[in-house]
Parts: C-alpha cells; sequence; structure tokens
C-alpha cells in the first residue's frame, strides 16, 4: 500500500493521528494544474527540429543559427562586426552584433549535441564570447583574461562543447562587457531536452528584452550611461517594429525571456492570460513550485521561461510593465507641465516663436500622435497606430493576437470584436436607470 492509498483508507484509528499533520503536505504535492488543459486536436503545424515533437523556437523579428554537421558535430559561425541597426522606422544607429543583426541568432540544438562555434572578430576591439548558463569546461567559458585570452581584432578562433543540460541560455561577450553588451553583442541560445519535460508545446517563442541610451540625432548608442535609457526593446525593436505573437485559442504556448539590459530588471507583464514560470537559466522548475502570474520580472542576465493556454482571442498587449520602459527618446527629460496653466507664457512665446505652445499641462496622452516635426533619427515620443486610436505606448511592447484560427490569421491584421463586446459612451438611459449622476 503506498503512502496516498494508505491515506484514503482513512478512518483507521492508529493512522489517523500520525497522519493528520502528513495530510496538508501530501495534497501540496498533488496540487491543481495552474494552466487550463491546452485544447486537443488544436497543434500548430509546426517546424519540429527536438525529440518528441518539440517545435522550433520562433525569434520574432531575428533569425536561427544555421548549422552544418560534420562528423556528428553541429558546426556553427558568429561574425562579431559593427552593424547598421534600425530600431522602428526613423530610429537607426551604428550598433555591434552578430551576423549582421542584435540580438545575434537564436542558436537553437539539442541536449547530448556537441557544438563547434568559430568566431570571427570584426570588431575595432578584441572580444569573447560567454555561453551564459551553459555549464560547459572552464576553458570555454569566455571569460576574458579568465578563461582565456580575447580574440584579436581580424582573427577566427573556435569554441567546442557538449550540450550537457538542456535549457534556455544566453550568449554574449564578456570582455568590454560595458560597451559591448551596451552596443549589442548578446544573443539567446536553447538547448531542447532530448525527452520533452512537461505538456508538449504547440509554438515555442524567444524574445531577449535590452535597453540603449540614444542621444537624440546621435548615430551610436552611448556605452557609458548608467540609467535613462532611451530606447527599450524586444529583439532589437521598439513598438511599432516588434513582430505580433500570433497564437492559437486553446494552444499551449511558451514564451522564454532573457534579458541582457545593462541596468534595468523588466517586469514583463501580459494582459487576457495567465502563465506559469516553467525554467530560468539555472534548470527547470518543479510542477510542484509553480505558481500563477500575469507579470514575470526577468532579471538583467537571467532568463525566465513561461507558459500558458491563452482562452480568450483577442489583441493583447504584453510590455514591460516600468511606464519609462513603454516610452521613447522623447519622452524622457522632459520638464513636468501637468497642471500648469501655460496660456501667458504661450502668448508671451509666441512673440519671438510664433507657433509656439507647451506641451503637456494636460497629460502627455496625445503627444506621439501629434505629428509634430522632430530632431532627425530620432522616434516620435512613443507608439503607433492602432485599431480604434494611436496605441500611446512604445518601446518594449508588442502584441500577443490570440487566435480561433492562427495560421490563417494576418500577423498585420487586428481582431475583429464581436458585437457589443467593446466599451463605448454610457447610454444616458442606462445611467438614469442606474441612478449615476454625472
Ligand atoms: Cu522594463
Amino acid at each position: 500500500m503506498d503512502r496516498r492509498s494508505f491515506m484514503r483508507w482513512g478512518g483507521v484509528a492508529a493512522g489517523a493521528a500520525a497522519l493528520t499533520h502528513a495530510g496538508p503536505a501530501d495534497a501540496q504535492q498533488t496540487p491543481e494544474p495552474v494552466l487550463p488543459p491546452a485544447r486537443a486536436g488544436r497543434r500548430a503545424p509546426a517546424r519540429v527540429v527536438a525529440p518528441g515533437g518539440q517545435p522550433a523556437v520562433v525569434t520574432p523579428n531575428g533569425t536561427t543559427l544555421p548549422w552544418t554537421v560534420r562528423d556528428g558535430v553541429k558546426v556553427g559561425h558568429l561574425v562579431a562586426e559593427e552593424i547598421d541597426h534600425e530600431f522602428a522606422p526613423g530610429l537607426r544607429a551604428r550598433a555591434w552584433g552578430y551576423n549582421g543583426g542584435t540580438p545575434g541568432p537564436t542558436i537553437e540544438a539539442v541536449e547530448g549535441d556537441r557544438v563547434r562555434i568559430y568566431v570571427t572578430n570584426r570588431l575595432p576591439e578584441p572580444t569573447t564570447v560567454h555561453w551564459h548558463g551553459l555549464i560547459l569546461p572552464n576553458g570555454m567559458d569566455g571569460v576574458s583574461g579568465l578563461n582565456q585570452a580575447p580574440i584579436p581584432r581580424g582573427e577566427t578562433w573556435v569554441y567546442e562543447f557538449d550540450l550537457r543540460d538542456p535549457g534556455t541560455f544566453m550568449y554574449h561577450s564578456h570582455y568590454d562587457e560595458m560597451t559591448q553588451i551596451a552596443l549589442g553583442m548578446m544573443g539567446m541560445f536553447i538547448v531542447h531536452p532530448r525527452r520533452p519535460r512537461g505538456p508538449r508545446v504547440d509554438r515555442d517563442f524567444v524574445l531577449s528584452t535590452h535597453e540603449w541610451r540614444m542621444e537624440v540625432g546621435a548615430r551610436r548608442p552611448d556605452p557609458n550611461a548608467m540609467g535613462d535609457f532611451n530606447v527599450l526593446t524586444f529583439n532589437g525593436k521598439s513598438f511599432p517594429a516588434t513582430a505580433p505573437l500570433v497564437v492559437g485559442v486553446g494552444e499551449r504556448v511558451r514564451i522564454r525571456l532573457g534579458n541582457l539590459s545593462p541596468m534595468d530588471h523588466h517586469p514583463i507583464h501580459i494582459h487576457g492570460l495567465n502563465f506559469v514560470m516553467t525554467a530560468t537559466d539555472g534548470g527547470y522548475v518543479p510542477a510542484s513550485a509553480q505558481f500563477p502570474e500575469t507579470t514575470v520580472l526577468v532579471p538583467v542576465g537571467g532568463t525566465r521561461v513561461i507558459e500558458m493556454v491563452p482562452t480568450e482571442p483577442g489583441d493583447w498587449a504584453m510590455h514591460c510593465h516600468m511606464t519609462h520602459h513603454i516610452m521613447t527618446q522623447m519622452g524622457h527629460g522632459a520638464p513636468n507641465m501637468v497642471g500648469a496653466d501655460t496660456r501667458r507664457l504661450d502668448r508671451r512665446m509666441r512673440r519671438v516663436a510664433p507657433g509656439y505652445m507647451s506641451m503637456g499641462a494636460n497629460g502627455m496622452g496625445g503627444m506621439g500622435e501629434m505629428r509634430m516635426p522632430i530632431p532627425p533619427n530620432s522616434l516620435p515620443m512613443r507608439g503607433g497606430p492602432g485599431p480604434f486610436s494611436y496605441i500611446d505606448m512604445g518601446g518594449m511592447f508588442t502584441v500577443l493576437k490570440v487566435r480561433e484560427n492562427p495560421d490563417d490569421a494576418d500577423a498585420d491584421g487586428w481582431f475583429t470584436h464581436p458585437d457589443d463586446t467593446v466599451v463605448g459612451p454610457a447610454d444616458p438611459a442606462r445611467l438614469a436607470a442606474d441612478q449615476i449622476e454625472v
């Protein structure tokens, strides 16, 4: 008789006293599942890359590192170089990245693989690559000075190791980190388990968060910034350039979040559903330790893997909940004008600057939308067009598009709301009937 069936056998006096204490603990070991079960038959026709039907990881706005296989070893090539990077239309930067992008290509492999990764350094200074979270031989860990000499400019060095553990990891420069990471030298490293853990997911996404300091009009991110970062990105893009995540009602969806921002943690919030954290860059979270959340804090230098089963179709906001992280350059450093009576000031200013108008006295909600002239190579205060009006968030913001038929859905299209399910002005008769005085 195992312990649980002994528990059910309840009424026996001899066992009852001893089990009084054990009862609640036993109940905790078999928690109610936090997420609803994924809807059967909703399996998306995903590209399978790992045993057990595990789908390929999708990197919105990004790419995946191609492998060639030589004698059973997966061989890849990262080129560290200066790149011309667009955060969103209107704002470009001379950043540093890998293989033409920042973040660099997502590295995706399977537990037990042996990988050989060549790193060519085309930067104007030395570099290294650290494989963040992977447990590997010390001499492959990539910390300049501690584990290796830095890779000189113009040279190609090679890292080779076995992928011992599955998980969601990262890679980044570990030479002159402050400069190189601030300029974009980072990417994600996914190792699928050889035997799947937990329920199979239908879709698997990876998003890396980052923050940059771009002086208005400048061409290069400022690596010396310690605060007041003014360009916030998912996979190197600020909304509205962030690609939406299109998923199906009832599908089980995994999103792997990583953070190699220089200074800030990001509380990532998703509307319209709840999720559980199933893993970090340290390993899997046991099912008994998972709890429901709608916001997950992704720390600098950490990954957080969340899974969800959306039940409500729609266009759901997904964003960092730090309000300054859904802003862009123009939202920073402005004087606080909220509540100020600026009429006299405006009249006087117009004598020397015709058309002058103080901004922000009634709040700043409409500022992104105003087509006011902005300096070259800068973004409007925030936001982009939405289905109802201007969306006045920018930066670290994207949209989770939950659809009944996600594979036929137009990723650029907006949700069609069923009749009578959209908020609108109050009906006077209804107001009166409910005795609401306005
Ligand atoms: Cu943030």
